[in-house]
């Protein structure tokens, strides 16, 4: 066993969110939202379905997040689970629908708050600190329909209203916050990402950064509500995290590479150093944008987060030939095949040295502590005649990725923790099925919603235990 690279009070544990695990998608008084609308297949991630087709549920589609892993009913017995594992934090999101279930309402659902309460007060029970997610993609869809969701001002009111109820109301039993999941995932996938549907011949980039406006705008009110309520909360924001890299040394291509670093980056420039980043200026001229800013919005984004978060799956390539058709998506963002890597079955590209270098870079550029709160591999898993899942596969990766981080933190940056996306399997975001998994217990339904729900431990959770027993020495 080496020695642990992880500070003692280093949180370790796993990730999910409400609209991929919760289920009961239209109990205790929760409203529809965007990623309820969105069925599994080969549209799921398209935007050009027809604004008329997104709005309702279709008859003839199925939808594996109405009933998720059913974690809404059985939230005890997976927190049991992870704190089984040893886990001292455990990321998931409120579904904003929960709380108000159209969005505009005055009066919080007190149903939402309720389940939320007692889910919270269960992680405290078992030793874990919860870090919550405002808003993992769902968008009530309500405000989509009439407000046209964040292109709409009034979104920066609703949201913080929603965000006021939640700080206070969990106030005591959660202090580590994340205002958008992925924000950056805005531009790549508007619907699914932020509710937003373009009308036709509009100009999009300007919808997508005028929306990108008003998350900004909630996210630092949000962050600035969170210290009033609670000197102790504290706030970050949260990036589809990877570092590109030059597809050659060609200055073209490290140009390419850089302007696409900071398309992503630019969300945390804003939320972590708290002000429009110099190279905006001409991005807004060459996409034809005019953003509709008020007076006092400067002084609104000045209230910069605590800590930066993000999700890292895999490095990134780009080149200045890159184009729609010889790239493709790895975590939403696309990218070229890096040949120097090997990469998922879903093509993303596995790359532990890229996270040490995504650290380092983000560190670099804005100083604050970070928390890395998505990671893990996706693949199918085969029960063999014993019962066993034996995912080494997995382990594998976690393992190469968790050395990594011990390196940066060698590098001397501070981590605050560790939170392995989908610590129990649930529907994936990016196909909206259950056969691509990641977690350490395996959850017993298909991608037609056939099977028990019952959990069952991996080989990775014993493995994950060990490690959080070693601070992170034990691979
Ligand atoms: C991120 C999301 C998660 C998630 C994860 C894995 O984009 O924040 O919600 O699911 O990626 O992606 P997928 O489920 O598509 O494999």
């Amino acid at each position: 066993m080496s020695e642990s690279m992880f500070p003692q009070d280093f949180l370790w544990g796993g990730a999910i969110a409400a609209n991929q695990a919760e289920g009961a998608y239209l109990e205790g008084g929760k409203g529809l939202t965007t990623v309820d609308t969105i069925p599994h297949g080969k549209d799921r991630l398209s935007v050009k379905l027809g604004i008329e087709k997104r709005f309702s549920l279709r008859e003839d589609e199925y939808y594996p997040s109405h009933v998720g892993i059913d974690f809404y009913h059985r939230y005890q017995e997976d927190i049991a689970l992870m704190a089984e594992m040893g886990f001292t934090v455990f990321r998931t999101s409120i579904a904003w629908s929960r709380i108000y279930p159209n969005g505009d309402e005055l009066t919080p659902n007190a149903q939402g708050i309720a389940f939320y309460r007692d889910m919270f007060a269960e992680c405290k029970k078992q030793g874990i600190e919860p870090l919550v997610t405002l808003c993992h993609f769902d968008v009530p869809m309500h405000l989509v329909k009439e407000y046209g969701s964040w292109r709409n001002r009034k979104m920066v009111e609703f949201f913080t209203r929603y965000a006021r109820t939640c700080f206070e109301a969990f106030d005591g039993l959660v202090k580590y916050w994340l205002t958008f999941n992925e924000i950056n995932i805005l531009l790549h996938s508007p619907y699914s990402g932020a509710g937003l549907v373009f009308e036709e011949g509009e100009n999009k980039e300007q919808v997508k950064y005028q929306a990108t406006h008003h998350e900004l705008l909630a996210s630092a009110l949000a962050t600035k509500i969170a210290h009033e309520v609670n000197p102790n909360n504290q706030v970050g924001c949260m990036l589809a995290g990877g570092n590109f890299y030059p597809y050659s040394c060609k200055p073209e291509d490290v140009w390419a590479a850089l302007e696409k670093d900071r398309e992503n980056l630019f969300f945390i420039d804003v939320q972590a150093r708290g002000a429009y980043p110099s190279y905006t200026k001409r991005l807004f001229r060459e996409k034809g944008i005019t953003l509709e800013i008020e007076p006092g919005d400067d002084e609104i984004l000045k209230n910069t987060v605590d800590f930066v978060s993000f999700s890292y799956y895999a490095s990134r390539c780009a080149s200045a030939e890159m184009n729609d058709n010889n790239s493709s998506a790895a975590n939403i963002v696309k990218s070229l095949k890096n040949p120097h890597i090997q990469a998922s079955e879903w093509g993303w590209g596995i790359d532990p040295l890229g996270l040490r270098i995504t650290m380092n870079m983000m560190y670099d550029r804005y100083q604050k502590p970070l928390f890395l709160v998505e990671n893990g591999l996706g693949a199918k898993d085969v029960i063999n005649e014993q019962g066993e899942i034996n995912d080494d596969y997995r382990i594998s990766y976690l393992r190469e990725h968790i050395k990594a981080m011990g390196d940066a933190i060698g590098d001397g940056i501070p981590l605050m923790g560790y939170t392995s996306w989908g610590c129990i399997d649930l529907v994936s975001a990016s196909t909206g099925e259950m056969s691509k998994r990641y977690g350490f217990v395996y959850v017993d339904r298909d991608d037609q919603g056939n099977g028990t729900l019952a959990r069952t431990r991996k080989k990775s959770f014993y493995w994950y235990k060990k490690v959080i027993a070693s601070n992170g020495a034990d691979l």
